[in-house]
């Protein structure tokens, strides 16, 4: 029997953490955590554990198709890769022919192989490439940029030395990462204290020396009073402020009134439970990691809420600190070479984005924009058409507010174009699918390079596709020949990764030992007395010049956040559990068995003036003047504040070919009508819990 051990990526989350893949005759028998990567030891969340589930599954796309209906219908014509090529192809020739390069769209999920698929795009001339993030992490991206002049991934959460953990709206033991969490779990082996913020009671919550359990949207007002209490109390950390932060004096002005006690009106937190969390910061510092957020497209000020907890992290000494947000390494600073990129083929498109990132929205990072403002331009037309969009690793009508409006801006596109392993709304409405095989059976680029010890990596395949999918290189170089775009038409795995290699001084075969390859021996902290920031000061701003001259605050006046209004209506809360991924994971034969629907989250003394018990089913009404209803099982808990009903992302589907996930739970997304013109305007994140609703007994 041939038996071998795969080193691999798993792919059933965006994290994409390194697996070691045992197979056998070419059927994967057993999935574990790369045991020679030291944040892995072996471990994997339970969707990690399942994914041979997907590649078994036969309810997902097995070949290219063409549609044949109308748009949504389901009516599919098979047809073989070289037809879809040539059929994509022949479409964007047509269309960009009549609008111009530029009316081509491009989103995916972002993650460390999108070197590709900007590659691409810039090979057949437009700058339009987006990623999901406008409804993931951009108001943080944003902060960071804000404070520090870097992004938030070159900051690293060394979780592992870290004295103190404070999780705001993180809940990083169900919304996983498993060498994040292993890396929590060492701080508290050591002793470190985990505090947690959230709207309701966790399982990161229930291993927390601290739970705050904050009025929904008051989380600017909760740090605002914590900056105020360390200035106050003069026990922020004065030489580091005088070295690293510019502007301080600003700060200290602007956070005079808002006092715990002003604070504790807002968000319901004692104030002297707040000054003595306060004490423990300042006892562990600056080995302390104030978490600026994750999935924080939540509320119109995001951004200052993710900004404050970058400034709180400053004023504790943690940014640059060992056991705080170290700084990340790129190889450059380890003294080699990185990877070189695809993008450098081809000259960066001179035409400005059509979502204005970078142009008419000067503040927002045009690496990969705001998609939900590229939805606007098909529309309207303006700056110009946008007439082609490749759907690539992304569900927008399940990741985005409002899938009405957005089908509707859809519908005056020429050309839908969906790369996906599973079913997905968006799939189900594009005019053509490419299917990518799932993890297992696909190989990928080379990735990585930074980080405290920065290391590269790649996707390995363990078995091969058992159906007629492609993997990711195979369908853009794949397109990229149909469409004359030689510099990208390359027909092997080798000639990409020896294009990629070529500086580094690593060759393929170095992968074999452990699926990757270090750049340096052991993490390096930078030595932050000669250390500056990217910014004009050298530090960190608490004034930025570029938001103010876009006349957006950098300090913003607090703003009370609406309260539900009536006994039956509730703010929309959502977020991930450990058993499901985002959208896609539902209809996975193993983990629907674990958990087939979501429930609806409410406070005891809410649902029993409603005379809603534990367990009842309860019908769900919003949409903001629209009419949208669901039914969803109520789960009655102490444990939730009263002005929240919470459901777990991603339920709620109503695609035929998925029988597992048919009709099971509530759809959060189809709630928020409107939702994509609701957003932090200084963070370029959605709104998405800026809606309410409604709950009655059924
Ligand atoms: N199992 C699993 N893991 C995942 C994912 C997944 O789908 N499944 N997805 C990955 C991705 S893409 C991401 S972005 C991350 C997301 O990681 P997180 O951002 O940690 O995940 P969420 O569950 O969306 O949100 C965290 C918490 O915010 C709380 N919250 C809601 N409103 C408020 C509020 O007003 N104030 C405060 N303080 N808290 C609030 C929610 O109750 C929730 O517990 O997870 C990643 N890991
Ligand atoms: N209302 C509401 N909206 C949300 C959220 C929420 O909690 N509530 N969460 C937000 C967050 S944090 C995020 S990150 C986004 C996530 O939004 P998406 O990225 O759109 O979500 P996913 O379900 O992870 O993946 C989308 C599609 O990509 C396909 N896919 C997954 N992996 C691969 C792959 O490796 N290759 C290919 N080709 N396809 C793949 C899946 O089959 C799925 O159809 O949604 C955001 N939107
Ligand atoms: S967190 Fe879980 S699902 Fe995501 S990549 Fe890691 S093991 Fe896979
Ligand atoms: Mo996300």
């Amino acid at each position: 029997m041939a038996r071998k051990d795969v080193y691999s990526l798993c792919g059933m989350c965006t994290v994409r953490c390194p697996i070691m893949v045992e197979v056998e005759d070419g059927a994967v028998r057993f999935i574990q955590g790369n045991p020679k990567d030291a944040g892995m030891r072996g471990a994997l969340c339970p969707r990690g554990a399942a994914g041979y589930a997907l590649t078994q599954d036969s309810e997902r796309p097995q070949y290219p198709m063409i549609r044949e209906g109308a748009r949504g219908e389901g009516k599919w014509r098979r047809v073989a890769w070289d037809e879809a090529f040539a059929h994509v192809a022949e479409k964007l020739k047509a269309i960009m022919t009549e609008h111009g390069p530029q009316s081509v769209l491009w989103s995916d999920r972002g993650g460390p192989f999108v070197d590709l698929h900007q590659a691409f795009m810039r090979g057949i001339g437009s700058p339009n490439y987006c990623n999901h993030d406008a409804s993931c992490a951009r108001n943080v991206q944003h902060a960071a940029l804000s404070v520090s002049g870097s992004g938030r991934k070159d900051f690293i959460y060394d979780y592992k030395n870290a004295k103190h953990i404070v999780l705001q709206t993180r809940n990083i033991f169900e919304a996983i990462n498993v060498k994040e969490v292993n890396g929590v779990l060492d701080s508290l082996d050591n002793g470190g204290v985990l505090s947690v913020i959230d709207v309701r009671a966790t399982v990161s919550a229930s291993k927390a020396q601290n739970f705050f359990m904050i009025r929904p949207g008051t989380d600017y007002a909760f740090n605002l009073a914590v900056l105020n209490e360390l200035i106050a109390t003069k026990q922020y950390n004065a030489a580091y402020v005088d070295r690293h932060v510019n502007n301080f004096d600003a700060l200290k002005k602007f956070v005079e009134p808002y006092t715990p006690e002003w604070a504790e009106g807002e968000t319901g937190v004692a104030a002297s439970a707040l000054r003595k969390f306060v004490k423990q910061l300042v006892q562990a510092a600056p080995a302390v990691i104030w978490h600026p957020g994750w999935m924080v497209a939540r509320y119109s000020d995001s951004f200052y809420v993710s900004r404050t907890a970058y400034l709180i992290n400053a004023l504790l000494g943690s940014i640059g600190a060992k056991g705080g947000l170290a700084v990340t390494n790129t190889p450059k600073d380890v003294g080699r070479k990185g990877l070189k990129k695809f993008v450098d083929l081809f000259e960066k498109p001179a035409i400005p984005r059509a979502d204005g990132a970078g142009s008419v929205l000067k503040h927002i990072d045009a690496g990969p924009g705001l998609v939900h403002k590229a939805y606007e331009a098909m529309v309207s037309g303006q700056p110009y058409p946008v007439k082609a969009y490749i759907i690539h690793r992304h569900d927008p009508l399940m990741a985005m507010p409002d899938p009405d409006a957005i089908r509707q801006a859809w519908d005056t596109l020429d050309l839908i174009v969906a790369t996906t392993f599973t079913w997905s709304d968006s799939a189900w409405y594009a005019d053509v699918i490419l299917p990518m095989s799932p993890y297992l059976e696909r190989d990928s680029i080379i990735a990585g390079g930074s980080g405290l010890k920065p290391t590269i990596f790649y996707r390995a395949r363990a078995i091969e596709p058992r159906y007629d999918t492609k993997a990711d290189w195979e369908i853009i170089c794949g397109l990229a020949k149909a469409l004359g775009v030689e510099k990208l038409a390359f027909d092997s795995l080798e000639a990409l990764h020896e294009y990629q290699l070529q500086d580094t001084g690593v060759t393929r075969a170095d992968f074999e030992k452990s699926g990757q390859v270090a750049l340096c021996d052991k993490p390096v902290y930078k030595d932050m007395a000669e250390f500056k920031f990217k910014t004009p000061s050298g530090k960190l701003e608490i004034i930025n010049e570029k938001w103010e001259g876009m006349g957006l605050p950098s300090l913003k006046p607090y703003e009370s956040p609406a309260r539900p209004e009536g006994e039956d209506a509730f703010r929309i809360a959502f977020g991930r559990c450990a058993l499901h991924t985002q959208g896609h994971t539902v209809n996975n034969s193993l983990l629907s068995q674990k958990m087939s629907e979501n429930t609806l989250w409410l406070n005891t003394a809410r649902a029993k003036a409603l005379g809603v018990n534990d367990g009842d089913t309860v019908r769900i009404q919003g949409g903001n003047g629209k009419k949208v209803e669901g039914t969803i099982k109520a789960y009655v808990t102490d444990f939730i504040h009263p002005e929240a009903a919470f459901m777990i992302h991603g339920f709620g589907h109503k695609l035929p070919p998925e029988s597992r996930a048919f009709n099971k739970g509530v759809a959060d997304q189809e709630f928020m009508i409107g939702g994509l013109k609701k957003e932090d305007a200084a963070g370029g994140g959605l709104s998405l819990q800026e809606h309410f609703v409604k709950v009655s007994k059924m």
